[in-house]
């Protein structure tokens, strides 16, 4: 059981009569699960847990405020560590499209795709991009979700860009939510550099990449490394820019073939390579060595009827940490729930439930580079939680389309 910190003597809020999942993993117990135990917050971070019967001995108790979860179970706040949330518009005439026939990459190539989003989120005002991404975000914090990474993207050009990563900062302003951003400027050639892809990163890693690292939007670089994007040797160009800046890096690798994306990515440290469909085993084994982790979107996988699944036995085997999170976005991933997407994991690619939870808690903060603040319930990190109505946390990944919330605590407030 963990020790007291010193200073804890006075305790703002107590947590008690919870189930808790501490994420605190061990081989017997990957979810750190213990019943009956209380989790007690002072200035927004986890000061004390422990079992109910060692409460009565602590004198931080006094004049904490009490919530009684009445054995309901207590995990961290959920983390969505990959998501497009800030677009405008929609999709759902390509959808049809799609039904009718036509490939994602067919209807890119025609113009439609990316570039649809791209000149709907051009032509939108930050407060029309808040406006449109807001009732997104306010779902996803509905069912428990307290960090969630948001990328750039669908700007490709320096003003739009930024416009994105402030609209993203905005939100985490004005909401009770944890925002990190993403960096996204390689995730299609904008029309301007048309047949000038290498252009376009100069571009990225002289003009774009600079304003936005000037103005302290960007946590992390991330790109979308495939053959109806950027090659690997382009996205290595960008990695070394980010590097430059001392940025983490990520990517959106082998999607819809390898590039070998996991690997340029784990020879830069990154923090995940993302999708991995079609990783293979010298991919798998960078990762491992480099401690990146790989995230899963298998929202994107069922939207787009992908039959080819990730090598989640390889990645259990050299013991690559996995993450899930939605990709919400208008054209792969039209998704705003973070609880489906663990049922998605587990039913299209098999994850155990330990696996899925982990994946949106310890697993995801590690994708973030966040794990030292975020992700378990562990004395000294932020008190965001989430307590579910539920008898077995099992019920997470298995229902569908329910939401048994019971309350959400953010920097240690009831929200
Ligand atoms: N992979 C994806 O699944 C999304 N971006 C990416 O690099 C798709 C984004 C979109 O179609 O709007
Ligand atoms: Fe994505």
């Amino acid at each position: 059981m963990q020790q007291p910190s010193e200073n804890s003597n006075e305790w703002d809020a107590v947590w008690i009569n919870a189930h808790l999942a501490t994420m605190e993993s061990t081989p017997e117990n990957p979810l750190g699960l213990f019943r009956d135990g209380a989790v007690a917050v002072k200035d927004g971070r986890i000061v004390w847990v422990g079992p109910m019967s060692d409460l009565r001995n602590q004198s931080g108790l006094e004049h904490a405020q009490v919530h009684d979860c009445k054995s309901k179970w207590l995990t961290p706040g959920l983390i969505d560590s990959h998501t497009h949330l800030v677009y405008a518009g929609n999709r759902a005439k390509e959808f049809a499209r799609r039904l009718a026939g036509e490939s994602y990459a067919e209807i890119a190539a025609s113009g439609g795709g990316i570039m649809s989003t791209v000149s709907a989120t051009r032509a939108a005002s930050e407060d029309a991009l808040i406006e449109q991404t807001m009732p997104r975000l306010e779902r996803l914090m509905g069912e428990g979700v307290t960090t969630i990474e948001i990328k750039s993207g669908y700007g490709l050009d320096t003003k739009n860009e930024l416009k994105m990563l402030r609209v993203a900062r905005r939100l985490g302003e004005w909401q009770k939510v944890r925002i990190r951003t993403s960096f996204l400027a390689a995730h299609a050639l904008p029309p301007e550099f048309s047949g000038r892809a290498d252009d376009y990163i100069t571009h990225i890693c002289e003009e774009m990449l600079p304003a936005a690292v000037e103005e302290g939007l960007v946590d992390a670089v991330d790109g979308f490394c495939e053959h109806l994007a950027f090659s690997n040797a382009q996205m290595r160009r960008v990695f070394e820019a980010a590097r430059r800046h001392k940025l983490p890096v990520k990517l959106h690798a082998e999607q819809l073939s390898n590039q070998h994306g996991a690997e340029l990515v784990a020879e830069f440290g990154g923090l995940s390579a993302d999708h991995i469909e079609y990783l293979d085993e010298a991919g798998v084994k960078a990762m491992a060595a480099a401690g990146t982790v790989g995230t899963l979107l298998p929202a994107a996988f069922y939207f787009l009827r992908e039959t080819q699944k990730p090598p989640i036995d390889l990645m259990r085997e050299h013991g690559v940490a996995m993450a899930v999170a939605t990709d919400s976005n208008p054209g792969t991933a039209p998704i705003e729930t973070l609880l489906l997407t663990l049922n998605m994991a587990s039913t299209c690619f098999g994850l155990t439930i330990s696996e899925a939870l982990l994946g949106v808690t310890r697993h995801a903060a590690k994708a973030l580079g966040a794990e030292e603040q975020l992700g378990s319930l562990t004395i000294g990190k932020v008190a965001d939680f989430a307590v579910w109505n539920v008898s077995d946390l099992a019920e997470l990944p298995y229902r569908i389309g329910a939401n048994p919330l019971s309350s959400r605590v953010y920097a240690g407030q009831r929200t």
